[in-house]
């Protein structure tokens, strides 16, 4: 089982502080990312939005930080998101609905010093439109480069999020270019810097798209905010168990 192999080798923990994932978590994730996931709407406009339905994961962070290739790492699919080493491809916001269940959401990247200064206006008033409006919106997934850690262009993200009392995670990202001891001393710094944002959450994830690293542990994470989470009979309770 992938959710198994994730916690093997304590150099690559999934999650930082390292701890083990419980495995009925790691297997509610892999259903549900075993569902069929569907691009819905790609907006470049506040009118191109998609009614709010499902609960929304949101996926952003600097140009080129790798979300596509997260998002396609989740779903089990390769083409799904587009990827590009051109920075700057993620021009909209792309929603996919994952079986009906969840709604995650790839945003265009930030920091792209070869935008136009209007390009990065709109992009930029777009997701703040998005961040401020999205009642759906459950949890931004704050993607940062294992090899960097945070930097200047994300300040202003993670300000907004703070503001808007958006509950947020930050993912590390390409944990496959970094060795184990670096990964963990970026580890340590973001956890520290994380400790002065209200709407941090005080853990973060450590992924690979490209080995495929740490996918399982944050498929778990996401799956709580799923619709229906428990919609699987094995896993729900019965109703003498519920609470009054
Ligand atoms: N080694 C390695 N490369 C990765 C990983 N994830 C993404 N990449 C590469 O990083 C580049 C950018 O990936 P994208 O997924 O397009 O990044 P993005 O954040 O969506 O970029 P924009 O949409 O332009 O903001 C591509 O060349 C990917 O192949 C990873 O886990 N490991
Ligand atoms: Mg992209």
């Amino acid at each position: 089982m992938s959710g198994a192999r994730d916690m093997v080798g304590a150099d690559r923990p999934a999650l930082y502080p390292p701890r083990a994932l419980d495995p009925a978590l790691v297997e509610t994730g892999r259903r549900l990312f075993a569902r069929e996931a569907r691009f819905v709407a790609g907006a470049a406009t506040a009118a191109g939005l998609p009614s709010e339905g499902l609960p929304e994961i949101a996926f952003t962070g600097r140009s080129n930080v790798g979300k596509s290739s997260l998002v396609n790492a989740l779903t089990g699919r390769r083409m799904l998101a587009r990827i590009s080493n051109t920075p700057g491809r993620t021009r909209q916001l792309n929603f996919f609905d994952l079986g009906g269940a969840l709604m995650l959401v790839d945003l265009p990247g930030y920091g792209y010093a070869e935008a136009s200064k209007a390009a990065i206006a709109n992009w930029t008033g777009l997701v703040q439109h998005y961040f401020r409006v999205r009642a759906a919106l459950s949890r931004v997934c704050v993607l940062v480069d294992a090899r960097h850690g945070l930097k200047p262009p994300d300040r202003p993200l993670l300000r907004l999020l703070d503001e808007s009392g958006l509950s947020f995670q930050v993912v590390l990202t390409k944990t496959d270019k970094i060795a184990a001891a670096d990964l963990a001393k970026i580890a340590e710094a973001v956890l520290a810097d994380l400790a002065l944002h209200p709407a941090a959450h005080p853990e973060i994830h450590l992924t690979s798209a490209a080995k495929h690293h740490g996918i399982a542990a944050l498929r778990a994470t996401l799956a709580a905010f799923a619709r229906h989470a428990c919609a699987d009979p094995a896993q729900q309770r019965p109703a003498s168990d519920l609470p009054r």
